[in-house]
């Protein structure tokens, strides 16, 4: 059995959601990241970084989540999470890497700027960018990457859990995201999948 280890509204969600959607036997174990539970020596061990998620496999432990995403994918072929051909299967990657390294640590410049400096004011300058950024990167995604209705087109992959987050970290960043339309049918769509709706109900986000 997996072991995914998670915290309420964080990141996670994402793999949260794939877990439903490929009807993985998991138990899920939550880490309080407001407790500071993410940085106990127990957790640490599971994940050096103190970082969420993780999951806990029958070859050991995984953190970052394309990695975690592309793992629940391939060991749960039959829910056919990941395109057959080394090209499509790439372009996924690649979609969920431009998140992962990029999208998702420009919104953690708004909550953890203290991450890249000590300087209040630098902080502040930098939190104040994070709304024009994560602008950018929606209109880049949904000029160029998204196809409709899900990221890759027809199929349903890895990418589309992931890219969910997208409209969160933007509300909370207070980047206006009704703009990017097709991005917004992207939530709606994804908001009527049962599996979605049973990891929003474990992290309590209505
Ligand atoms: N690159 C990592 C980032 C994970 C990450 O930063 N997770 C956040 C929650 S969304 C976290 O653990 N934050 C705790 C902290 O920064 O102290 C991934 O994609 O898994």
């Amino acid at each position: 059995m997996l072991i995914f280890y998670y915290s309420k509204g964080s990141s996670a969600l994402a793999a949260h959601i794939l877990l439903e959607e490929a009807g993985a036997n998991y138990e899920a174990r939550h880490v309080a990241l407001a407790q500071q539970e993410h940085m106990d020596p127990g957790y640490l061990a599971v994940n050096p970084k103190g970082r969420i998620p993780a999951l806990e496999t029958r070859d050991g432990f995984l953190s970052e989540n394309p990695a975690i995403l592309t793992y629940i994918a391939q060991t749960h072929p039959e829910a056919g999470m990941l395109p057959d051909t080394p090209y499509e299967a790439a372009r996924v990657h690649a979609f969920n890497a431009y998140l992962s390294s990029t999208v998702h640590v420009a919104f953690a410049h708004f909550q953890k700027g203290a991450r890249w400096t000590d300087d209040q004011a630098a902080i502040e300058t930098m939190r104040a960018k994070v709304p024009v950024n994560l602008a950018e990167a929606a209109k880049l995604i949904e000029d160029h990457y998204f196809k409709g209705p899900w990221v890759m087109g027809d199929r349903y992959t890895i990418a589309d859990p992931y890219l969910f987050l997208l409209h969160r970290w933007m509300e909370k960043a207070g980047t206006e995201f009704a703009p990017f339309e097709k991005l917004a049918a992207h939530v709606a769509a994804m908001r009527e999948r049962s599996a979605v709706l049973r990891a929003l109900e474990a992290h309590e986000i209505s």
